[in-house]
């Protein structure tokens, strides 16, 4: 992995006492990658796109594109719909950006429950929220944080995945666009413009590569990047945010942010998204004193 930023490799632990994760991990809110948390799991020997098509393989699935939102959309909403099945293939066959992203496949299917523990690490996970994200070789993720900002443990199960994640406090160097959950949409993450967006080059990150049985720990409001480096799959386990400020944003973003964003998409159309893009970029610069 080349990126430009200015990033340090997200330490690695094989296993760890629930004691300990609190101590290193969870109060700093510093991410980690455990090795060993899922061995038990049986989703890990199963689980494959075989699988995924023999037993789900005929639920229409939302799936989402790299390219640029438009006002035509709501906040959130998939620009595409397909059978499970039929993206399988897509993904299998050619490369392609068309991503599955927070989707409750044991919802659909409660069979699979029964392959995956909820690992005791010390974090009250929600037992009915583990979302599957599969994505084709290339597909990017933007860079975003999640509207929760919960406390991820995100477990990489199939594929190769690369993560590029930056704390909170940088959020002032990235580019956010107001309203919104992610950065301006000019920004590549794996090629950023430093001229273009020269904040960026102040932002201090964390990187690292994901493989099989890996268990990312992303702690509260973390933004994070991904890129597929082959078609893969991963789920999230997710715990309530602790901190009193990020609980608030949460209660704020799942209510206000995101009907006002479809509110002024509704009557303000794309010059609102536009605005917000232009914004993103003033707003960074003005409080840097970047002229
Ligand atoms: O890896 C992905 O496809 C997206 C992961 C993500 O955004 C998340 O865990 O919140």
């Amino acid at each position: 992995m080349d990126y430009k930023f200015n990033t340090q490799s997200i330490e690695r632990v094989g296993d760890i006492s629930p004691k300990e994760f609190k101590r290193k991990y969870v109060k700093p809110q510093k991410p980690v990658v455990i090795e060993h948390l899922t061995r038990d799991w049986e989703a890990l020997n199963l689980w494959d796109f075989d699988y995924f098509k023999h037993i789900a393989g005929e639920i229409t699935v939302p799936l989402y594109d790299s390219k640029p939102i438009t006002a035509n959309y709501k906040y959130n909403e998939p620009q595409a719909k397909m059978k499970f099945g039929e993206y399988i293939d897509l993904l299998q066959s050619e490369p392609t950006d068309l991503r599955l992203f927070l989707f409750n496949l044991i919802k659909e299917r409660p069979q699979l429950q029964q392959h995956i523990n909820f690992p005791s690490i010390g974090l009250r996970l929600f037992k009915s929220l583990p979302f599957l994200f599969v994505g084709g070789k290339g597909s990017k993720v933007f860079m975003h944080y999640d509207i929760d900002l919960a406390n991820i443990l995100h477990v990489h199960l199939y594929g190769k995945k690369e993560c590029l994640i930056f704390p909170p406090s940088e959020t002032k160097y990235l580019y956010k666009v107001p309203n919104a959950l992610k950065t301006n949409d000019s920004i590549d993450f794996s090629n950023p413009d430093f001229e273009a967006f020269p904040a960026l080059k102040f932002a201090k990150g964390f990187r690292t590569q994901l493989h099989p049985g890996d268990t990312l720990y992303m702690p509260e409001g973390y933004w994070h990047y991904m890129t597929y480096k082959t078609p893969g799959f991963s789920i999230s386990l997710r715990a309530l945010a602790r901190r009193p400020k990020h609980l608030a944003e949460a209660l704020y973003n799942v209510s206000m942010m995101r009907l006002k964003e479809n509110i002024m998409r509704k009557f303000k159309g794309d010059s609102w998204l536009i605005y917000k893009q232009k914004a993103s970029i003033k707003n960074t610069h003005k409080a840097l004193n970047i002229s």
